[in-house]
């Protein structure tokens, strides 16, 4: 053994490996050993072969300098110490040089370091990518959008401070140089329900302490606000700081952002005009008025709330109190008005602010997408970067955590089909030889939900459309007939008495065996959810507004464009641009960053191996470590290999006249490179270990700086 290589093996034996590649013996414990090793020594990337698993450090590490960022610019994957800095760098020289489009996919469960990962990744590819005043600007207001997302559309929940509860998709956009020249950014469904009530121990989200806190006293009388936010129903007061979290600084950076990426004075001041009437909306109670025929109406009880809010928003008064009040069903030319009673009055006050803040979110992504928009119609390389909620369990699940949980299947999927089953599915086509590894597809679970015709998304939407009396046991009813002998449903009343005796499952709930574990869904509200129904008589009001942002969010109270048809339900809208992501995501080079979440405690240094164990299970790391070792690292087809290393032999330098094929063989033979380094499949040459390519790429280097130094002193011979 080489001095080399003992020093090399030493630093394993200490700090672990950082491929999990290379691990011998491979066992469960093991894999687990070398991950515990690597963060007990402050190493919280791994890598298995070109995946980088991220373990949560929950407390800042020195790894993000300047001189960091230096370090692994420009370097080969393998060359350094394992960094998500590699990774990143690898996607964009891999869409600069070789012109192939990117996605970067990070996941893991809630509080994992996804959200963090994501900011690592493009923070990276801002500082190595072009230099210039108007670059400089577009990079300034790509990175500055996240602080204005956060806000809005961030929380503190039990399992993390900063949770996203929106899915974020952000398609950075380069020119041929690598430049960057705008981004897109799409959001998925956000939890909406929180805006009206939160679990115990979690907040609402940020900017509504961050306003009350961090505004001048002048602004918050100009938004009639208070600044005790013990004063506000929406608000839950057992959470309402956070350890750690300055949410009076936090407004000033929003502020800031929302400055940088764009926004005018005047449009920052009605957007937290908004929020403000959100948080006053929740203050406007309602009381019985003296029954007329036995009908119980709602008035409002005290009227000064609905008064501020009004001249916050530029709404009369009486057009507001009447649609807490009433409601107008029109039917074919008909129009039918029904008096509210006291429940139904707040079924609509929280109606009319959920729907308001997350018309109002939606809206700052388009505003965002307005200033960050290319400005070129030229062809442009792309980076993706996806951010979502992570898997989640909580106590009491509801169709939000279905949605999100659903989501996090789709991408599980999206990983299984592109690392597990098409890697395989590819030595096969090429005629390598080739051990099958089993593995977990969740492709049954994603049916279970998605299915078109009897999945549970579906059958919640027959139920939304179907006449008659239908509520969220009808619709768990009719699950319990259809999903029963499905083997990931489970439910207490279904056909098959399998659960009959098991009390953890109630009879209201029904369970989903998820990829990442077993989830109880209580359905209550999930009709009521998936409807979104919002009272006509309140969308007009608010169109009525003399407000201009408010009255742009309620397009559909303009009584000239009435529409009779139903709006598309919240879970198939979900569905629909769930299956366009995984589209446009299958379009790109796949970058993986699988996050784990060392403890429940969100506590630095503990690592709890049985819940790091049960999260190396359900994202199949282990039998991604199998297939990665069973295979190829690296793979081209014949043509484009020759055309890259070419230069590197005399017999294909600068013509080959034959085959490709043929020529890459002349060119491995003569390179030395050890048989069992590679194969030769039907299209495409299958190199077997990183380090031969790192290997091949050096020489390349050498070669083209050798020529390019010939080239000058031809040049000068010249002169
Ligand atoms: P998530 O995005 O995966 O959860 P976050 O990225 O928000 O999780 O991480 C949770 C918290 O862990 C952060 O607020 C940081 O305090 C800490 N953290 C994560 N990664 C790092 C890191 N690399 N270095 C230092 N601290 C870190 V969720 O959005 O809930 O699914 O929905
Ligand atoms: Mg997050």
């Amino acid at each position: 053994m080489s001095k080399m290589e003992v020093k090399t093996s030493l630093l394993d034996n200490m700090i672990g490996l950082g491929d999990m590649v290379l691990l011998e013996p491979l066992t469960e414990e093991s894999f687990i050993e070398n991950l515990r090793k690597r963060f007990d020594h402050n190493e919280i990337y791994t890598y298995i072969g070109s995946v980088v698993i991220s373990i949560n450090p929950y407390r800042s590490l020195p790894i993000y300098t300047p001189d960091k960022v230096e370090e692994y610019r420009n370097r080969n994957f393998y060359e350094l110490s394992p960094h998500i800095y590699a990774l990143a760098d690898e996607a964009y020289r891999s869409l600069r040089d070789q012109d192939k489009d990117q996605c970067i996919l990070i996941t893991g469960e809630s509080g994992a370091g996804k959200t963090e990962a994501s900011k690592l990744v493009m923070s990276y590819v801002a500082a190595v990518c072009g230099k210039g005043a108007e670059v400089n600007q577009i990079k300034e207001q790509l990175l500055q959008s996240n602080p204005v997302l956060e806000a809005f559309g961030n929380a503190k929940t039990v399992r993390n401070d900063n949770s996203s509860r929106f899915g974020k998709y952000m398609d950075v956009e380069f020119d041929f140089k690598g430049d960057p020249l705008g981004g897109v950014i799409s959001n998925y469904l956000l939890e909406k329900s929180r805006v009206v009530k939160q679990p115990r121990g979690e907040r609402n989200f940020h900017i509504f302490y961050q306003l009350l806190s961090g505004a001048s006293e002048d602004m918050l009388k100009k938004l009639k606000l208070e600044r005790d936010f013990s004063k506000y129903n929406y608000l839950s007061l057992d959470s309402a700081t956070v350890t750690g979290v300055d949410d009076a600084a936090s407004f000033r950076t929003v502020r800031n952002a929302m400055q940088i990426v764009g926004f005018m004075d005047d449009e920052a001041q009605s957007v937290l005009e908004l929020v403000g009437a959100v948080l006053k909306l929740g203050n406007i109670e309602f009381k019985p008025e003296s029954r007329v025929n036995d009908i119980d109406e709602s008035r409002v009880k005290d009227k000064n709330e609905l008064k501020e809010i009004c001249e916050l928003l530029g709404i009369e008064q009486s057009v507001l109190e009447r649609a807490f009040s009433f409601r107008t069903v029109e039917a074919k030319q008909e129009k039918v008005s029904t008096t509210l009673n006291v429940a139904q009055a707040y079924y609509a006050r929280d109606a009319l602010a959920k729907n308001l803040y997350s018309r109002l979110f939606t809206w700052l992504v388009n505003r965002i997408n307005e200033s960050i928009k290319a400005q070129t119609k030229k062809r442009k390389k792309v980076m993706g970067v996806l951010d979502i909620y992570g898997f989640e369990i909580f106590e009491e699940n509801s169709f939000e955590q279905f949605i999100i949980n659903y989501c996090n299947e789709k991408l599980q999927q999206i990983f299984i089909e592109l690392t597990l089953r098409e890697e395989q599915e590819e030595y096969i086509r090429e005629g390598i030889e080739w051990t099958h590894i089993e593995y977990f597809n969740n492709s049954v679970i994603c049916d279970l939900i998605e299915n078109n015709t009897n999945g549970i998304m579906a059958m919640l939407d027959e139920e939304c459309l179907r006449p008659g009396t239908v509520t969220d046991s009808t619709f768990l009813e009719k699950l319990n007939q259809i999903c029963a002998d499905h083997q990931h449903f489970e439910s207490r009343m279904s056909k098959s008495s399998k659960f009959l005796n098991d009390h953890s499952l109630p009879h209201n709930c029904f369970r989903i065996q998820h990829y990442a574990g077993k989830v109880l869904y209580l359905v209550e509200g999930f009709m009521d959810k998936n409807n979104d129904l919002l009272y006509r008589d309140l969308s007009q009001a608010m169109w009525k507004a003399n407000h201009s942002l408010i009255k742009s969010l309620f397009p559909e109270g303009n009584p000239a464009k009435i529409n009779l048809k139903r709006p598309p339900t919240a879970g198939s809208q979900f569905k629909t641009s769930v299956a366009t992501l995984m589209k446009n995501l299958q379009t790109k080079n796949p970058n993986y960053i699988r996050c784990i979440k060392p403890n429940d405690q969100k506590a630095s240094h503990i690592f709890t191996d049985s819940l790091v164990c049960h999260q190396v299970r359900y994202l199949g790391l282990m039998e991604n470590v199998r297939v990665r070792r069973a295979g190829y690292a690296f793979r081209q087809p014949y043509e484009a290999c020759l055309e890259r290393y070419k230069m590197l032999c005399k017999q294909t330098w600068p013509h080959w006249r034959g085959q490709a094929r043929d020529g890459v063989e002349v060119l491995l033979k003569d390179l030395q490179i050890p048989a069992e380094e590679y194969s030769y499949g039907r299209s495409k040459i299958f190199i077997r270990n990183p380090r031969t390519l790192f290997s091949l790429e050096e020489q390349r280097k050498r070669r083209l700086h050798g020529l390019a130094t010939l080239i000058q002193k031809i040049f000068r011979g010249w002169k």
